[in-house]
């Protein structure tokens, strides 16, 4: 069987990415990461959508959070905090190891691809996870303050500033991943978009030159999970954001966004499809157990 690739963001991709982890051998399963989250803080690379999908594959993730590690600890943010340093940024223990590391292993010229492939092999995930590219790409919100690093107006400013326009610095510099065009090159089985937040998950890897271009050409369905319920995201800013940019939250906006790209979209029994111009499918894609996981991905698979 040829390979299926998704392209995920964090929390709500990376549960996709779990339940497909589960019914594909892992041979069978590449996943992308979107890396514009990605920043330097404290003199560290941090890569919060790569680290949140090897954390879930891997059965480390943090459940009561949403990112970060399972059984964490926090006596570095507590030590910093009593110095007067900057604490904006929870990093825990064990998470913090492998932020000191991976900027290490990037510091002696390893690409960001090695070391992510590293780590979640060190971790237990037999898939393939990749960033989206090695180079550098800087999602940047426009605020009515101006610009802020996706970070800052994520965690420090709680998402309250509105979104007035968004960015990918360094996008239009930035080489595809080269295993991603060569997977894309040989007849994938299918491209599934996890059910991530459209504007800063997955267009951010859309943006990176000749990857949207590869996708289309390679001939394989192009399957998105709507991560809109109702009016509301299950998790995250999604909602608010369309709304900002002066869309109608819904699941329908989100198959706009992807529009030609896409062939199959894959949406909650209940939600208006009034639009949609490519073949709708009704599924539960509200995951709250593993068994929720692995339902959607067989029948996202079983669509294809
Ligand atoms: N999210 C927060 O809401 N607060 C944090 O302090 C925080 C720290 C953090 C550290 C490492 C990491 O990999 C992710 C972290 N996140 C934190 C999550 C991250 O900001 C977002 O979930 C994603 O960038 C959006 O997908």
């Amino acid at each position: 069987m040829s390979r299926v690739i998704a392209l995920s963001g964090g929390i709500g991709g990376a549960k996709l990415a779990l339940g497909l982890s589960h019914v594909l051998s892992p041979e069978d399963l590449l996943i992308v990461a979107n890396t514009g989250d990605d920043c330097e803080h404290l003199g560290l690379s941090i890569s919060p959508d790569i680290d949140t999908l090897t954390y879930t594959l891997a059965g480390l993730d943090n459940q009561v959070l949403g990112w970060g590690r399972r059984d964490e600890s926090w006596a570095f943010m507590e030590t910093l905090e009593a110095l007067g340093g900057e604490t904006w940024f929870r990093l825990g223990d064990r998470d913090l190891a492998l932020h000191v590391e991976r900027t290490r292993r990037l510091g002696a010229g390893e690409t960001l691809s090695v070391v992510t492939q590293r780590f979640a092999g060190r971790l237990g995930v037999q898939a393939t996870l990749l960033p989206m590219s090695d180079d550098p790409v800087r999602t940047r919100i426009l605020t009515p303050g101006g610009w802020l690093d996706f970070q800052h107006w994520f965690v420090r400013e709680q998402c309250r500033p509105a979104v007035l326009d968004i960015a990918f610095h360094g996008a239009d510099r930035a080489r595809p991943n080269a295993a991603l065009l060569e997977a894309l090159d040989a007849r994938p089985r299918a491209i599934i978009i996890c059910p991530s937040n459209p504007l800063i998950s997955i267009e951010p890897i859309l943006a990176v030159p000749g990857i949207r271009e590869a996708i289309s050409r390679c001939g394989a369905p192009v399957l998105a999970v709507s991560p809109i319920l109702g009016r509301e995201a299950v998790k995250g800013p999604t909602a608010r954001m369309l709304a900002d940019l002066g869309e109608n939250p819904s699941a329908a906006a989100v198959a706009r966004r992807y529009g030609k790209l896409l062939t199959h979209y894959v949406m909650e029994p209940g939600d208006d499809a009034t639009g949609i111009e490519v073949r709708v499918h009704r599924a539960q894609t509200l995951m709250r157990t593993l068994e929720e996981k692995v339902a959607l991905a067989r029948a996202i698979l079983s669509y294809l």
